[in-house]
Formats: C-alpha cells, structure tokens, sequence
C-alpha cells in the first residue's frame, strides 16, 4: 500500500479545484495542505525545489507536479481508467487543451477586477494581496505573446455555445467523466464560483452538466500542517523506479526541467527516470532527505544543467 496523497493547494486555485473535484469522482481519501497562493511555500518549495505552480500532490518522498499527472495518479488509485488523460482519444485530449488554454484565460479574463480584488481579500492581508497582484502581473509579463486575454473572452463564449451545443450524454465523450470534464471544469468554477458570474442560462445542457459534475464533491479529506507534510517526506524513501523507466540514456545525468507556458521557473536533479508520459528527477533535499520530483512531459521541458 503505498502513501496516502497530501495535495498542496489553496482555495481560490482552478487547477487545484480540477483535482479536488476528482478526488470526489474517484471517492479518494486524502489530506489537505493548504499552501499560500504566491511563493514562499514553505513546505512546498523545499521539496520540489524550483517549480512553483499549483496543485502538486505528495505521495511520501515523491512529489507529482502539474494536474495532467495528478490526474493519472488519481486513475491508477482508484482504477479507473477513464480519468486518466492517457486513455482519453486524441480529441478529448485536444479538447482537455483548448479548455485549459483558451478557454482557461478566457474566463480568468472575464472576472469583473473588483470581485477578484473583493476574492483576494476575503483569503489575503492587504499585504498579501498586493504582493499576490505584483506576482501575477510578473507571470503575464513572462507570458505575454503566448496568450492573449481580449481574444479569450469572445472565443470563452462562442465556445461554451458550441460545447452546450454538441452536449449530448451525461458527460463530453461518453457515460463516464474523463480527464476533458474536468479540463472544462475548472474555469467554468473559476468564472461562477470565484468571479460570481453565473454561466448563461441559455446553455441548459452545460448548466445540466455543471451540476452533475458539482456533485462530485471533494471525497474525503482532512487537514495536515506543513511540518507534518514535510516529516512524512523526511521519514519515507522515494517509490521505486521501475527497470524500463531507467532504461534510458540521460538517467543519471543533471539537468533542469521547466514549464514551457508559463511560471517557467525550473527544478534541477538528477534524472531518475524516463516513461512515455513523465520524468522523474531525483533531489537530494538535505534536510528531508532524497525526493524524487515528477513532471509530465507534456508541456514541460528539459535541459542539461549548463
Ligand atoms: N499546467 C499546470 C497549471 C497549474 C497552474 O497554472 N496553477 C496556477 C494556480 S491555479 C499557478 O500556479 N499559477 C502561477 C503561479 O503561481 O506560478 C497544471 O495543470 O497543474
């Protein structure tokens, strides 16, 4: 049995919402680590050393990064296999894609400015917020050029209409949730829950299905601190790699992974494995110990540490 999932999350996060909302559709049990929504994260940063994006589910000394493969590690718990974005057809995944790109920006570009301030005040000091604020506007700087806000918000809704549109069962592409549900989840909460504009009545089969998909909940959870997160990396070893991952020729070289899109601050180790799917790097943390850090290879990169 292996270690039970400790997500690092904070409320306010779309990506962690993602994956809270399948926790509940896979009726897992886990711990809450609720982190800060801007670094430092103290009991986040040190174990994944660089990589500063939300959520990131812990599993004992291994830390999983990015929702793509929470997502298959959440499959792989609960067995079942259509959450997994792996066994998602080619267009589900590229569905999964636009919703988390396009259709992701275009809502966080519809949130009224007062309620997002209205939003972060409700969960941040005054100091908090405005650090939170220079954060962001740091990250849209970094990112300008990739993604275009103003287009988001008239494509978010000519899209919401064709999706209402071919809604046609109780989920996008099929009987059962996948990965793609989820991928539209997300901003649609955003936009409702965090910016408080309602979804179009006129779209009747996606407000259906956005109830449906509430429902879900978040499974069952409890809290934990950041010291007790931090000991229970301190006290486990990192889950072995199997042969073929290691059957590879750059495992054991040093080298640097990062985000290609945005928040592209990297995480330097040594690699310990390479899947179709995700690399895994190897940390020695010092203070708790060696971390095996995994990213997906989707959307990420790798360099030889120069
Ligand atoms: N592709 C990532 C995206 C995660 C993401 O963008 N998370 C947001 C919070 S919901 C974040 O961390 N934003 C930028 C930052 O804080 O550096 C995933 O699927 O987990």
């Amino acid at each position: 049995m292996g270690s039970s999932l400790i997500l690092h999350h904070y409320q306010l996060s779309p990506f962690s919402e993602k994956i809270r909302l399948m926790l509940g559709a896979a009726d897992l049990s886990w711990k809450s680590l609720l982190v800060s929504p801007l670094p430092p994260r103290p009991a986040t940063d040190p174990l994944t050393g660089g990589y500063r994006r939300i959520p990131v589910a812990q599993f004992g000394a291994d830390l999983v990064c990015d929702s793509q493969l929470i997502a298959e590690e959440i499959s792989q718990m609960s067995d079942k296999a259509y959450l997994a974005p792996s066994s998602s057809s080619q267009e589900a995944r590229e569905f999964a894609t636009f919703a988390e790109s396009t259709l992701f920006f275009g809502a966080a570009s519809l949130v009224p400015p007062k309620q997002a301030l209205s939003e972060l005040r409700r969960h941040l000091s005054l100091f908090d917020t405005a650090r939170f604020i220079w954060d962001r506007l740091g990250i849209a700087r970094e990112t300008r050029g990739n993604l275009s806000m103003t287009d988001g918000a008239k494509r978010f809704r000519k899209a919401l209409a064709d999706v209402d549109e071919r809604l046609q069962g109780e989920f996008l592409f099929g009987e059962q949730p996948s990965h793609a549900d989820f991928a539209l989840y997300h901003p649609l909460w955003f936009l409702s829950q965090v910016g408080a504009v309602p979804l179009s009545p006129k779209v009747t089969r996606l407000n259906a299905w956005y109830s449906r998909m509430s429902e879900f909940g978040h499974g069952q959870h409890s809290r934990i601190s950041a010291r007790d997160a931090l000991a229970v990396a301190a006290a486990s070893q990192p889950r072995g790699v199997l042969p073929e991952f290691r059957d590879h020729p750059d495992v054991g070289q040093e080298v640097i992974i990062s985000p290609t899109d945005y928040a592209k601050v990297g995480t330097r180790g040594q690699l310990a494995g390479v899947s179709e799917q995700r690399w895994i790097l190897r940390r020695e943390t010092g203070r708790f110990g060696t971390v095996h850090v995994h990213f997906p290879r989707k959307g990420y990169r790798i360099s030889s540490k120069g």
